[in-house]
């Protein structure tokens, strides 16, 4: 039995993956180069106690993360604007009138959101365990501390550069199975009137929209308004502040301050009320989800076998993280779709992990045409089907498994 990262509870299973490889480590694809691949069972469960749901296994971040690790957030112009229209906020709603504030960002990847708080000359300082991608960070002016956030960091912060005005994380604190060091870490850190401001999938988009391939690796924990403000108290901390986001398929910003220090809007208990009302943390409707992944993932591989079977040929578009949950429980390899397109150089000449599809520059989509695209990066939908319009103009058909199995 499992015990809950937040509360030591128990935790019960509610959906099994079968053995997974690292999602964000591409195989070179080269004989042999596979044989080293990492693999750890994907179990995902709800605590007993604060309901947290959360991974059974944690792999060692170090596998995960590092000098190896590709992603890069500046790869989509979608989210360039999001990170740069959050930073300008920070900038007008909490960092104006403050005496040379201080910002501290957890998991600032190549800076694309530091970058703009860099150029007002805010004071700044990025949180980045993967030295190579945040040397892009660093050459856009962004300060960077190469380490993993947590309360010993903190600690060497803190005494440093003294106190933060606003800690931010992004699709960051929810990769982060030691989630209490990282609050701890908060707590030490920030100034009396601080915020912590992060964002990450919300668990009610995933149930909603079936969008099980948001469970991997790096993603131990799906957050809810309601366990994220039982963790935010267990340190002190109130949430004071919830706001529903579109990117990344559906995320929640969440805000938290010091426990009376302000007032929580009506958005916390709007949304508190809206998860009991739809029992969003039940058994029942977390069974339910695990239905619907089932029915899913067989609908998938029933309709790529049969264009298959038809001789269409069928290729996917982005080498996302999310697709490795996808690929390796469908068990769907090259047979079914030959190819990955995808922008990230990183990717490119290497293979899918676990099912060894080769990933291929973006660029070479049009040379020629699939009869389908999977999209494995539906979250940016909109971005690559109006970029890539010549695909459906050439007769091309795209597919999607969120929220269903559906050729678009
Ligand atoms: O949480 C995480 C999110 C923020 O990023 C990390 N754990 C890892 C990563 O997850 P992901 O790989 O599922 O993220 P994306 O943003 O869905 O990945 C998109 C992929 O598609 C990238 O490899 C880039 C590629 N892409 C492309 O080829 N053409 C993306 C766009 C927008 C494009 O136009
Ligand atoms: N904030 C970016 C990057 C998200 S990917 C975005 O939203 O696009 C997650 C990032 O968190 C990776 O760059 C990873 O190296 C980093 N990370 C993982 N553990 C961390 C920790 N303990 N402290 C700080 N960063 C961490
Ligand atoms: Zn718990």
């Amino acid at each position: 039995m499992s015990q809950c990262r937040v509360c030591g509870a128990s935790v019960t299973l509610f959906l099994d993956l079968g053995n997974q490889p690292l999602s964000d480590v591409f195989p070179a694809g080269t004989p042999g180069s596979e044989a080293d691949e990492f693999f750890y069972r994907l179990r995902v469960g709800a605590c007993t106690g604060c309901a947290m749901v959360q991974l059974l296994e944690e792999v060692p971040r170090e596998r995960m993360f590092g000098d190896h690790y590709p992603y890069r957030s500046s790869g989509s112009a979608v989210m360039r604007r999001h990170f740069t229209a959050l930073a300008k906020r920070l900038l007008a709603l909490e960092l104006s009138g403050r005496d040379d504030p201080f910002v501290v960002e957890l998991g600032c990847n190549d800076g694309v959101m530091l970058r703009t708080l860099a150029r007002a000359q805010i004071r700044h300082l990025g949180v980045e365990p993967s030295v190579r991608i945040s040397q892009t960070a660093v050459e856009c002016g962004v300060q960077v501390l190469n380490a993993y956030f947590d309360q010993e960091t903190a600690v060497r912060i803190s005494a440093e550069h003294g106190p933060a005005d606003v800690i931010y994380a992004a699709n960051t604190l929810c990769h982060i199975p030691y989630v209490t060091s990282v609050l701890d870490g908060v707590a030490e850190l920030l100034t009396d009137d601080g915020v912590f401001v992060f964002e990450d999938p919300y668990l009610g988009d995933i149930v909603a929209s079936t969008s099980f391939d948001q469970i991997y690796d790096e993603h131990f924990f799906l957050f809810s308004a309601t366990t994220v403000a039982r963790l935010a108290e267990r340190h002190g901390l109130a949430l004071v502040d919830v706001e529903r986001l579109p990117v990344h398929g559906g995320e929640l910003r969440y805000t938290l301050a010091r426990a009376g220090k302000r007032r929580a809007g009506g958005a916390v208990a709007e949304l508190v009320a809206e998860e009991a009302a739809r029992g969003l943390h039940t058994p029942e409707a977390l069974s339910v989800f695990a239905t619907a992944v089932r029915r899913n993932a067989h609908d998938l591989v029933e309709l790529l076998s049969r264009l298959r079977g038809e001789g269409r040929t069928i290729a996917a578009y982005g080498a996302t993280a999310k697709s490795a949950t996808v690929t390796n429980y469908c068990n769907i390899g090259p047979e079914l779709v030959s190819v990955v397109y995808d922008t990230t150089p990183e990717k490119q000449g290497r293979v899918t992990p676990g099912t060894h599809i080769p990933v291929t520059p973006a660029a070479e989509f049009a040379d020629p045409y699939p009869d389908y695209a999977v999209l494995f990066a539906w979250n940016h939908a909109a971005e690559i089907m109006t970029k890539e319009t010549g695909f459906t103009d050439h007769g091309g058909r795209w597919i999607t498994y969120v929220p269903e199995v559906r050729v678009l």
